[in-house]
């Protein structure tokens, strides 16, 4: 069997799958870019035409999503404990709230940091401010289904945990924590203090250190 490679840039939603292959202990090949890597990578674009991160390479297998990628390391030997499988209680919910995390949380976030972080100078800040309103909005449905409950399904962390759990990390370093609720903060507060989180942490930062130019000689 192949090693699967993972491309991405520290701290992005490729985070998801660095987190993922540290809790399952899969084996990939952590590539980390310089970001933006359509600009700074060129190179990636051969790879990944749509220029974004992550893209795991494994075989014939390409993947540039990544719920998918962290589903995919979660079960790609079989199915272990960070999924849910057909059948198991709350499947259904397992896939609802896997894809809910990118495709309708992530999505307004991102729209809020190109217009009031990357893009200032376009002058869409209010358009950008009404899309992070829009992401407070969204937190409705994990806030109530974690009401009653310590993970979002089957009473154990999945996968779900992961791709949402991003959602709410990425929120606090890009200045959206304002209209998160406190329970959503504590969520985040446990997941974030699990050691193969930190494990994936500290390997995309020694990635993206390596990066760096080394310091020149006075
Ligand atoms: N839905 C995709 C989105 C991937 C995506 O847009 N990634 C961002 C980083 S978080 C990116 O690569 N941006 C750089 C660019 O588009 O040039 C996923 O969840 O992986």
């Amino acid at each position: 069997m192949t090693t699967p490679v993972l491309y991405t840039c520290a701290r992005s939603r490729g985070l998801r799958a660095t987190w993922a292959a540290e809790e399952a202990e899969a084996l990939i090949d952590l590539r980390i870019l310089p970001f933006p890597p359509r600009y700074l990578a060129p190179e990636y674009m051969e790879l990944n035409p749509l220029g974004t991160v992550p893209l795991l390479v494994d075989g014939e297998t390409r993947l540039t999503e990544s719920c998918a990628i962290a589903h995919y390391l979660a079960t790609r030997d079989g199915y272990t404990p960070l999924a849910i499988a057909p059948g198991e209680r709350d499947y259904g919910e397992y896939c609802d709230y896997t894809y809910h995390a990118d495709a309708t949380i992530t999505f307004p976030q991102t729209v809020y940091m190109r217009f009031c972080l990357f893009e200032k100078d376009k002058g869409l800040q209010e358009a950008g401010e009404a899309y992070a309103k829009w992401f407070y909005k969204r937190l409705i449905k994990i806030e109530e289904r974690l009401a009653t409950r310590e993970y979002l399904c089957a009473d154990r962390f999945t996968v779900a945990d992961i791709c949402v759990g991003y959602a709410l990390i990425l929120a606090q370093s890009v200045g959206l924590d304002d209209g998160v609720p406190e329970s959503l903060k504590a969520y985040r507060a446990r997941l974030t203090a699990r050691p193969a989180y930190q494990r994936a942490l500290e390997r995309e930062e020694a990635g993206r250190k390596a990066l760096s130019p080394a310091p020149k000689a006075p």
